[in-house]
């Protein structure tokens, strides 16, 4: 896929003979796909069985955190690379490519950037910025979420954006700035609006839909450079998902002209039965969700919010039973795992 260092198929070819473990990747041979993962530095370096199955399984790694605003610029000028380095490492060690997440959102910006940011000093405070976030592994990277969650429908505005840090201080054109910047930073580059909520029925979800696709018809009607949607993907076993509500407003992304990305995929809840009836529940919606987006929309990108539930998120966050990845915490294939193989199989068999 446009500038990748290595295609899938070449990688595959390469592993199966090189891998230590002589496990060839599980993910169907011949794969146009590109299947990867969010990674965290810390984890890798401490958990070499996980950072093994990443490398078995993923072509493609998402810095968690490493490459996030307050992370790679907490003092304004102060540039701290050493988590994104690490991943970049890996990375290029075992022939994979990184995306870039996020240049722009309004969580995880350090307090110096919201006192500052004004609209006279937006655009320079973000070229500075994507200048050196974007050229440091530029190599290895073809695709960025260039702008996070900038709608909220619930905070009441007729546009549908978000009443962040960003809106109220520099006006609602740092949206169009961020993406242009990134254009001049990384041409050639898939520049990515990336965005939760919209996968599923309901009325939340539908305003939702809506204020993605006003905000993508504006900047697209502008002429900004904006090449994708991503879509999070974080899904709800039990909440109201329906394959026509997700492919008719796919349809309405793609007739703008724009591909779509899987980008943080993982299924929290299922329940209250056994742990392998909710493993069931998640899988099944993990197999209905992709089937709908490989069918229905231009996408070639399927990254999980990490691999085995052992390092999740959501686990951290919303309890300890949730069971939302495709390993387990042993590392052995879940349910979801098969799901996830099968749908894009069948995605490959089609486009063949
Ligand atoms: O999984 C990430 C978690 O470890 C971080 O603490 C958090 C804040 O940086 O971000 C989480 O990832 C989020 C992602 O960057 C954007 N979409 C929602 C994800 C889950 O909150």
């Amino acid at each position: 896929m446009r500038s990748l260092p290595l295609r899938r198929r070449e990688l595959l070819g390469m592993t199966a003979g090189t891998l230590a473990a002589g496990l060839p990747r599980t993910l169907p041979a011949g794969a146009e796909i590109r299947f990867g993962t969010a990674v965290s530095a810390d984890v890798l370096a401490r958990d070499p069985a996980y950072a093994e199955l990443v490398r078995r399984e993923c072509v493609l790694l998402v810095p968690e955190w490493e490459m996030k605003w307050a992370a790679v610029q907490p003092e304004p000028g102060r540039f701290d690379f050493r988590g994104l380095d690490r991943i970049a490492a890996f990375a290029r060690g075992n022939g994979m490519a990184l995306r870039g997440h996020a240049l722009l959102w309004h969580r995880e910006a350090p307090a110096w950037l919201a006192d500052r940011l004004t609209p006279a000093n937006c655009e320079s405070l973000l070229r500075a910025h994507f200048t050196e976030v974007m050229e440091r592994h530029a190599g290895l990277t073809d695709s960025w979420d260039v702008v996070n969650e900038a709608v909220e429908p619930e905070d009441g505005r007729a546009d549908g954006l978000r009443r962040s840090f960003w809106l109220e201080r520099a006006g609602e054109g740092y949206i169009e700035t961020a993406f242009r910047i990134a254009a001049e930073r990384a041409p050639g580059a898939e520049l990515v609006y990336n965005e939760y909520g919209c996968e599923h029925d309901g009325d939340w979800s539908r305003r939702r839909r809506a204020a993605v696709l006003r905000l993508l018809e504006r900047l697209k009607g502008d002429g900004v450079p904006v090449h994708a949607l991503g879509l999070q993907a974080h899904l709800q076993a039990g909440a109201p998902f329906s394959s026509a509500g997700l492919a008719a407003f796919l349809r309405e992304v793609r007739a703008l002209g724009l591909r779509v990305l899987v980008t943080e995929l993982d299924v929290r809840g299922g329940g209250p039965g056994s742990p392998a009836e909710r493993d069931a529940e998640v899988a099944s919606l993990y197999r209905a969700f992709l089937d709908t987006v490989l069918e229905q929309a231009s996408c070639d990108t399927v990254v999980t919010w990490g691999l085995s539930d052992r390092h999740s998120w959501l686990r951290r966050e919303a309890g300890p039973e949730e069971r939302p990845l495709p390993f387990d915490e042993e590392l052995r294939p879940k349910p979801a795992w098969t799901a996830l193989r099968e749908a894009l199989a069948a995605a490959e068999g089609r486009h063949r």
